[in-house]
């Protein structure tokens, strides 16, 4: 069922390497537009409806705070820029987070960002990151903040997983 203005946001955690596209996912949804971004330098934050489901989203670019901020948040994005051939630096931070979250089961939703420029391959990037052997509950989408796509159905499964 569809969250309404009463209800309160849920609380999300944003993260992935410098350039990824964290910020232009932000705000897509929260101007339904695509902007011109500059590096974000400590974070944003915006509460955002998206299909009738309410969040507020911490768009971290210090990954150093994610494990002080991950108690007031439900859920994880890990954002991946799927246009770069190497991901090794993103699979750094990615295992990081993961050493972070241990047990915790925070739902992550794995963005792989910039599909206008190039289409990912979802099952490469799902055995390079190892995504299956993971505890949490986890979806893979791609996305494009230039054409919106996969921005609301990965919103979807959070709203799905995280129960308040
Ligand atoms: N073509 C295309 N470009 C994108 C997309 N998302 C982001 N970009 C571009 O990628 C660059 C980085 O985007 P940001 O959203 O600022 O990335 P970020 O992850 O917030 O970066 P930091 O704040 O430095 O951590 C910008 O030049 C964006 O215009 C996308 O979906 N498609
Ligand atoms: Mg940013």
């Amino acid at each position: 069922m569809g969250q309404t203005c009463s209800t309160p946001a849920l609380k999300i955690l944003m993260i992935g390497t410098e350039m990824a596209g964290k910020t232009s996912i932000l705000y897509r949804i929260k101007l339904d537009k695509e902007i011109q971004t500059i590096p974000t330098v400590g974070f944003n934050q915006e509460e955002i409806m998206i299909r009738g489901g309410k969040y507020f989203v911490t768009d971290l670019s210090v990954p150093n705070y994610f494990q002080q901020m991950l108690e007031e948040n439900k859920g994880v994005i890990f954002v991946i820029d799927s246009s770069q051939e190497d991901m090794h630096e993103s699979l750094e931070l990615f295992t990081n987070m993961m050493h972070i979250l241990d047990e915790k089961s925070h739902p992550i939703l794995i963005f792989c960002s910039k599909c206008d420029v190039k289409q990912p391959d979802l099952e490469h990037i799902e055995k390079y990151f190892e995504l299956k052997t993971i505890k949490q509950q986890y979806k893979i989408v791609k996305c494009s903040s230039v054409t919106g796509e996969g921005i609301a159905e990965g919103f979807q499964f959070l709203s799905e997983q995280i129960h308040m």
